[in-house]
């Protein structure tokens, strides 16, 4: 494994913003008192914050045997192949963000203290089989595939990364939604103690995010439990994490706890935060830029070329249909 080398996004601070321009009204009704936070946000790295982890040692060896590690490696899915090389592992599971362990992007230490067993996980709501599930039991009766497939962080950084799982259509079949539900609320882990970000009571915990029943359904949208060939690590979003390949990265919720079915739409984590920022939806498109960026080029996690970003991160043909008819709505950030 490589050591880390200062990645080129991490901008001057000059370039960055205030983070006083988004505090959202409730964070600053919340923070009330507490003078400049530290809102970074989803928003561009700032150099310096993470300067000082230059050189930090390879994530530590995991003490205990994951009790699923004899299903990895898995095969293949062919049909989910990218045309760029693939990130190399050392720093996808280095390069993280993961509000929960911290707001800059050196969390993988911290992360190792997050239990992630036992774990289970609870679908609830306007369901027919509302259920607890244990973790171990849920990922053994699932068909695990390997996919390939892009991300691409709303802070314009990208990476390509083998992700194991099986598709969310799976959980809904298990889980049965009434014809009324229209919408899934999904939440991460709450446990102060473990993730000292969640002592920082300005940001709404838990972590939730929210699709529609179609974008659940969708083929492409994945149910993480490995990565690089074994299971997924702390600080990737153990035990259970989504992929949306086609949405900007913060919509991919990771170490997911409950999944709710309802027919009002979820108020995502980042979005209470900054509504103008961070919208529902959130679908890549290089053309609709950020409100205080641009997002028509990306730069993949260690290379040094910026490459332009494609429409639904260049998954359009899989999800384009999924928008149709809606083009007066805030679909894209
Ligand atoms: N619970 C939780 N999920 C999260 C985040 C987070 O802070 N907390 N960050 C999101 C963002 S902004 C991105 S880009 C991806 C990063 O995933 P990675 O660290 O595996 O690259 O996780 C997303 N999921
Ligand atoms: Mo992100």
């Amino acid at each position: 494994m490589p050591t880390f080398i200062k990645p080129r996004w991490a901008i001057p601070e000059r370039d960055a913003t205030p983070e006083s321009v988004f505090r959202s009204r409730r964070a600053l009704i919340k923070s009330a008192g507490l003078g400049a936070i530290g809102l970074a946000a989803a928003g561009p790295a700032k150099a310096g914050i993470f300067d000082r982890f230059l050189g930090a040692d390879e994530p530590k060896p995991d003490d205990e045997v994951d009790p699923t590690a004899d299903l990895y490696p898995v095969s293949r899915n062919p049909a989910f192949a990218v045309d760029r090389p693939l990130t190399d592992k050392g720093l996808a599971t280095t390069y993280n963000n993961f509000y929960e362990f911290g707001s800059h992007k050196r969390i993988f230490n911290a992360a190792q203290a997050l239990p992630i067993r036992p774990w289970t996980v609870t679908i609830d709501g306007m369901v027919e089989a509302e259920q607890t599930i244990d973790i171990d039991s849920l990922i053994r009766s699932m068909p695990l595939e390997e996919r390939i497939y892009r991300h691409r962080c709303v802070e314009a950084w990208s990476m390509v990364v083998p992700w194991t799982g099986f598709p969310m259509a799976e959980l809904l079949k298990r889980a049965r939604p009434l014809s009324g539900a229209r919408y899934v609320r999904m939440k991460t882990f709450l446990d102060p103690e473990v993730a000292s970000g969640q002592r920082q009571s300005w940001y709404p915990w838990p972590y939730v995010e929210g699709l529609t029943i179609e974008e659940a359904a969708n083929p492409l949208t994945f149910l993480v439990t490995g990565i690089y060939g074994a299971p997924v690590e702390e600080q990737n979003g153990a035990p259970l994490r989504l992929a949306l390949p086609w949405k900007y990265g913060f919509k991919s919720i990771k170490s997911l706890v409950r999944f709710t079915f309802t027919d009002q739409r979820p108020v995502s984590f980042w979005e209470e935060l900054g509504p103008t920022e961070y919208g529902f939806f959130a679908n890549v498109n290089p053309e609709v830029p950020h409100p205080r960026w641009s997002q028509a080029t990306e730069e993949p996690l260690g290379s040094s070329e910026r490459i332009p970003t494609l429409l639904y991160n260049g998954y359009a043909e899989e999800v384009a249909g999924l928008y149709a008819g809606m083009e007066g709505e805030r679909i894209y950030y």
